[in-house]
């Protein structure tokens, strides 16, 4: 046992597998500490993150956006490699400057000053739940206030925003509700619809399917970084490149899909641990590998399907506070779906038309299904917007959520195209050239995520679900067998640290994004350096 060498194997290679492989190895290297290895089930590193390019734009197929630039160790490592600049055209190289156009079921194009009233509203009530400072002595902030008092901890965000959509209306005088040729659609009705677009981009921010399982009181507990959101001129892969430029080959090994993790639930002695290896990780191959600690980094989504009885994915299973966590805690699906617009002859100016596509704010008909286009399907009703990449692109993106998302990745391309079609033609239908001067747009190629479906992933980010809090993220971040906290404590067991979880669900404030990952990962090869120097010292 002396001369062994501790083995540390780092199952996935997403953001925050390689930082803890980056880390453990660069804190390690001299010193030769450790027999490190990555082993990734799919044939790529990078996990959720995923650049591609689809008609010559670079594009995101996961991670997109730097979520604010100050604090934030990724927008660092990106500048530190120079990937904020391009001369190749990328997702959003703009940002979202442009004015969207708001365009009703129906072709009404909406004043911008009517569709702000509910966006602001929209967006107050969202800073009020997040904890951000709002006007203090406003009606509408008080009835809230007091509403959220009485819930006993277990309102949810969708409801939230119903108790200030519904304040806002009881103290709106009704003549300022009324609107004029806007067919079948009433002032109400228009503003129920301009609200729900707000909440549809909030599923695809959160991932939760509907905001009514959405938990209020963690909405404060996450943390946004300050500063603008961008996205990555060479692409977000080019950050997981960087992690990974100081491993040496061979160090990460893809095509390596565990379906096993056993582990020793109490300490044996150790003639009973398989050949003084404390943990056994059994590959979708048959082969199997020993190891003395192994970090998990696979989604929230891969780890409910391996708790059930008959996916086994831990053996001994895990202790019900770690299931109960995993269970209760939300996991969502956001895709993102691209389509090429055709280069047709009669793209050039024509009768005046702009051919500019738009970032085009998409407003339904709410319950009132009479007053439903019958053609729009049901899988685009709760997106809120089509929009070009960037200004000019021939790309334009949609992001998805939920059961939307699920039908989107179970479609043929076919029936995205059609539908998508069908939908935009109705919102732009005032001719050839609508009434905001643009043409009726043809889509000839179509390019969409499926991070629902994907057995790796089987999601795209975690939640906080009603029912769950902030502290089963931090159950999920604890090491395995369960032990003290001091030097000696751990000492005593002859195998501690067999099971260590990083990954974007195991961060307490930071959880979905790419950077609550790589914190995770630093976090638990920090641990395993702090364990090392106490025997070590
Ligand atoms: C569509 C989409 C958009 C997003 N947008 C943003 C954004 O704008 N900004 C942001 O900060 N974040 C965004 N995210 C979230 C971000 O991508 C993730 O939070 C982060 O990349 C997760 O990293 P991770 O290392 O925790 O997990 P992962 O990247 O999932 O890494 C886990 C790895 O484990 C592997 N694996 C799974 N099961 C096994 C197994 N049994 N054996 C071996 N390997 C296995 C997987 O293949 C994967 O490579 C987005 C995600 C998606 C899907
Ligand atoms: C990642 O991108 C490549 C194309 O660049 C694609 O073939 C692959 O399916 C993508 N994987 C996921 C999980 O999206
Ligand atoms: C379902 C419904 O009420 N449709 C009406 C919408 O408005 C037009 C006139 O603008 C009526 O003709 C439809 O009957």
């Amino acid at each position: 046992m002396v001369s062994k060498k501790p083995r540390i194997v780092i199952i996935g290679a997403g953001m925050a597998g390689l930082t803890a492989a980056n880390k453990l190895h660069t804190a390690s290297s001299t010193k030769e500490l450790f027999e490190l290895l990555v082993v990734e089930g799919g044939t790529r590193i990078g996990g959720r993150i995923n650049t591609s390019e689809f008609c010559g734009d670079r594009i995101e197929l996961g991670a997109t956006w730097i979520h604010g630039i100050g604090g934030s160790p990724v927008y660092k490592i990106a500048q530190e490699i120079s990937s904020l600049e391009s001369e190749q055209p990328w997702e959003c190289m703009d940002g979202n400057l442009e004015e969207p156009l708001t365009i009703a079921e129906g072709g009404y194009d909406l004043n911008p000053s009517f569709v702000e009233s509910i966006s602001s509203l929209f967006k107050n009530l969202m800073d009020l739940a997040q904890g951000k400072v709002i006007n203090e002595d406003c009606e509408i902030v008080a009835r809230l206030k007091q509403a959220a008092a009485k819930s006993a901890g277990d309102l949810s965000v969708g409801s939230f925003l119903q108790q200030g959509l519904d304040a806002y209306w009881s103290l709106t005088k009704d003549e300022k509700l009324a609107v004029n040729g806007f067919g079948n659609w009433s002032g109400k009705s228009l503003q129920e619809a301009i609200f729900a677009m707000h909440e549809y981009t909030q599923r695809t921010y959160t991932s939760a399917d509907n905001l009514h399982s959405l938990d209020y009181n963690a909405e404060s507990e996450y943390k946004m970084f300050p500063g603008e959101e961008i996205t990555i001129a060479k692409g977000y892969l080019s950050v997981i490149q960087s992690l990974v430029s100081v491993l040496p080959a061979g160090l990460i090994q893809l095509g390596r899909k565990v379906v096993k993790i056993e582990w020793q639930l109490e300490t044996k002695k150790n003639g009973e641990i398989t050949n003084g290896w404390p943990v056994k990780l059994h590959f979708s191959d048959g082969s199997t590998m020993y190891a003395d600690h192994v970090i998990v980094t696979v989604s929230l989504g891969v780890l409910k399907q391996g708790i059930q009885h008959d996916s086994g994915l831990f053996s001994p299973p895990l202790p019900s506070f770690k299931t109960g966590a995993i269970s209760r805690l939300g996991y969502g699906v956001v895709d993102k779906l691209f389509l090429q617009l055709s280069n047709s002859d009669d793209d050039q100016e024509i009768n005046g038309c702009n051919t500019k596509f738009p970032f085009l704010q998409m407003v339904f008909h709410q319950t009132d299904s009479n007053l439903r286009h019958p053609k729009i399907p049901w899988w685009i009703r709760r997106t809120a917007s089509i929009s070009p990449i960037y200004s000019n692109s021939r790309v334009l993106l949609s992001w998805f959520a939920g059961k939307e998302a699920l039908q989107l990745e179970s479609l043929n391309d076919e029936d995205i195209l059609n539908g998508v079609s069908t939908t935009v033609s109705n919102l732009l239908s005032h001719n050839l050239c609508n009434s905001a001067g643009i043409p009726q747009p043809k889509f000839d190629k179509v390019l969409r995520t499926k991070w629902g479906t994907d057995p790796l992933f089987l999601g795209s980010y975690s939640y906080v679900a009603v029912g769950s809090s902030g502290d089963d993220l931090d159950t999920l971040a604890e090491p395995l067998p369960k032990t003290g906290t001091t030097c000696s404590d751990s000492l005593s067991s002859s195998s501690p640290l067999q099971i260590l979880f990083a990954g974007e669900a195991t961060h307490r404030t930071h959880y979905s994004t790419t950077h609550g990952a790589y914190f995770s990962g630093l976090r638990e090869a920090n641990r395993l350096l702090k364990h090392y120097n106490c025997i070590v010292v």
